[in-house]
Formats: structure tokens, sequence, C-alpha cells
């Protein structure tokens, strides 16, 4: 069980869209990362496999994980291979928490997921801070979703264990429009090798990775997927081999109630980023009680003219 008291707020908005403007600018200094992807995909990824180690549901006293102690920057969850190439989102930011020695961990990086959507055009993510640094005895491992799997256990992980529903379920898988994925992490900047494996799996699920869309799911709906022979895991191409989906996205199109959504996002981008911005603010504060505490909403650089 974790002890969940927040931080008091000694800072406010203002410090806040600070940090938010050093990552968002370390976004755009380093866009030519990863194949000119940049480090937007990986700082909402890191977000997410951060909170995703929730083991709720909300209100049961026994519950374990998600973002509140900041524990994916130890050795007992860092290390968990679902996490590889994650190291290289920590890179990214291991200046900026020199820079604000006052951010825990967890507020910092679940920040970085909020920076990285908005700066990469998708919906303003309503934030709180107040979390606190935890030791390894609050790390996960093994507790984070596995590709090659099908929709009752999609079901079971994001409904079951994390208590989300369906539709926000659908709505969180979206976020793989952004990105790809890696058979070794890509190569830092200033390095000469990689920092070690990825995934195992390779390609992108959209042509514009670097912008957050609904693309994912009118992709899902409209292209044709088939197995690709590979000698690697299993995972899906495209009718071109353009592109990619693993099999546990797959499985939000072979599910009907998974793909009600699936079908009213590929056509709704405006619903889709209403549903995805709330379900994202659930996700980076599962199993933290927030009650009463304030929001904070970030501009983006463009809009404050930088
Ligand atoms: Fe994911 N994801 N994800 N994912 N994910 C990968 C990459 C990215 C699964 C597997 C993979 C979410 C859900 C799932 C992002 C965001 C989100 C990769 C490739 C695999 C594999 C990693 C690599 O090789 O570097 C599975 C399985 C699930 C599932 O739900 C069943 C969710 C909910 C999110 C979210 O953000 C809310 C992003 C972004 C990436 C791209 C990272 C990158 O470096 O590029």
């Amino acid at each position: 069980t974790l002890n969940v008291a927040l931080n008091d707020d000694k800072h406010d908005l203002k410090d806040y869209q600070q940090v938010y403007n050093d990552i968002a600018q370390k976004i755009r200094e380093y866009d030519e990362y990863d194949e000119a992807i940049g480090f937007g995909p990986a700082l909402v990824r890191l977000a997410w496999h951060l909170s995703g180690t929730f083991v709720g549901p909300k209100g049961c006293p026994h519950f374990s994980g998600g973002s509140y102690g900041g524990t994916i920057r130890l050795p007992k969850e860092a290390k968990d291979p679902a996490n590889n190439a994650l190291e290289n989102a920590r890179w990214l930011l291991d200046p900026i928490k020199s820079k604000y020695s006052w951010i825990s961990y967890g507020d910092l990086y679940t920040l970085s997921g909020v920076t990285a959507i908005q700066e990469l055009g998708g919906p303003k993510i309503k934030w709180r801070p107040g979390r606190k640094d935890l030791g390894e005895e609050y790390a996960s491992n093994s507790v984070l979703p596995d590709a090659s799997r099908d929709a009752d256990y999609v079901r079971g992980l994001f409904v079951r264990r994390m208590g989300f529903t369906d539709q926000e379920t659908v709505a969180l898988i979206g976020a793989h429009a952004l990105g790809s994925c890696h058979i070794q992490a890509p190569i830092l900047p200033g390095a000469k090798e990689s920092t070690g494996p990825g995934s195992g799996y390779t390609g992108r699920w959209t042509a514009s990775p670097n912008f957050f869309t609904n693309e994912f799911f009118r992709l899902l709906l409209e292209d044709k997927w088939t197995q690709k022979k590979w000698s690697g895991p299993v995972q899906y191409q495209n009718s071109d081999d353009s592109l990619m989906m693993l099999p546990a996205d797959l499985a939000l199109v072979e599910d009907p109630a998974f793909k009600k959504f699936v079908q009213e996002y590929a056509k709704d981008q405006d619903k889709y980023f209403k549903d995805f911005a709330a379900a994202f603010q659930k996700l980076l504060e599962l199993g933290i009680d927030f009650k009463g505490k304030r929001e904070f909403e970030f501009k983006t650089l463009d809009e404050q003219d930088i």
C-alpha cells in the first residue's frame, strides 16, 4: 500500500509552465532523434509506463503502482523488459530534473507526457502536482501489457485491473498514432551506439508519428492488415507494408464493444481529443487522491510565441 499524501503546493502555474517550456524546448532541440520522430512519443510512453503499473482498483486499500513514487527511475522497474528504450526518455529529462530539483520524478515524468501530447498537436491535458519520490520497495515489474495478447487480456488489464471503461481503454491505446516500435533503442544525440534492445517489434503505426491525431483508428478500420512474414514476434502490416499494428492493437477491432469506439473516434477527431484528454489525466492520477487539488493547464510554446 502506498503512502499517498501529496506534497504541499509551494509552486504555482508559472513554475510548472517553466518546466513544461523546458521539456518542450528539448523536444524541439532534438527533432532529428529516432529517424526524425523526435522525443515526444518516448515521453508519452514514459508517462504511461510509469502510471500504467497501477494494480487497483481505486478505493481498494491494497493497491500498488501508479505514477506517485516516480519508481520507473529505479533499477527494478527500469530493467523491466517492457521498459526497454525508456532510458532514452529519462536521459532527456535528467538535466531538467537537475535544474528544477524541487520537482518529484513522478511529477516531472507525468508532466513530460502532458507536454509531449500538447506540443505534438494533441488536446490540452489537465495536470496536477504533488507526487513524492518513493524507494525500490514500491517499484513494479512485469505488470505492463503484453503486445501479443487479445481483447480479453486488454480488457482484463485496463478495465478490471486499472478501472478504466472500454471507451477509455480504446481512447488511450489511440496514442499509438505516435512513435514507433524498435528492435534496438534509438541512438541518443551525440552517442555512437544504441543504449540496448527495444521491444523487438518494428515500424510505425501512422505516417505522421510526431503528430497526435486519430489516424490510428482510421487505419485500423480502413487499411488491410496481414501478418508480417519475418523471424520477429507476430505483428501485422498494412497493404503496402509501410505501417504496423500489434496483435493487442488489432484486438480493438476484433472485439465488437471496443470496435464501436474505434469507429466513433475514426470519424470524430474532436470527440477523440476530448475523451483522450480525460482518460490520459485519469491514467496519470491512478491511485492518487487529488480531491480538491487545483488543476493546471499549460500553454504550448506556439501559444506563447516561443
Ligand atoms: Fe504502447 N507500445 N502499448 N501505449 N506506446 C509501444 C510504443 C508506444 C503496447 C505496446 C507497445 C499504450 C498501450 C500499449 C505508446 C503509448 C501507449 C511499443 C514499442 C510497444 C510494443 C516500444 C518500442 O519498441 O520502443 C501495448 C501492448 C499496449 C496495450 O495497451 C495493450 C498506451 C495506453 C499508451 C498511452 O500513451 C496512453 C507510445 C507513445 C509509443 C511510442 C514510443 C516511441 O518511442 O516511439
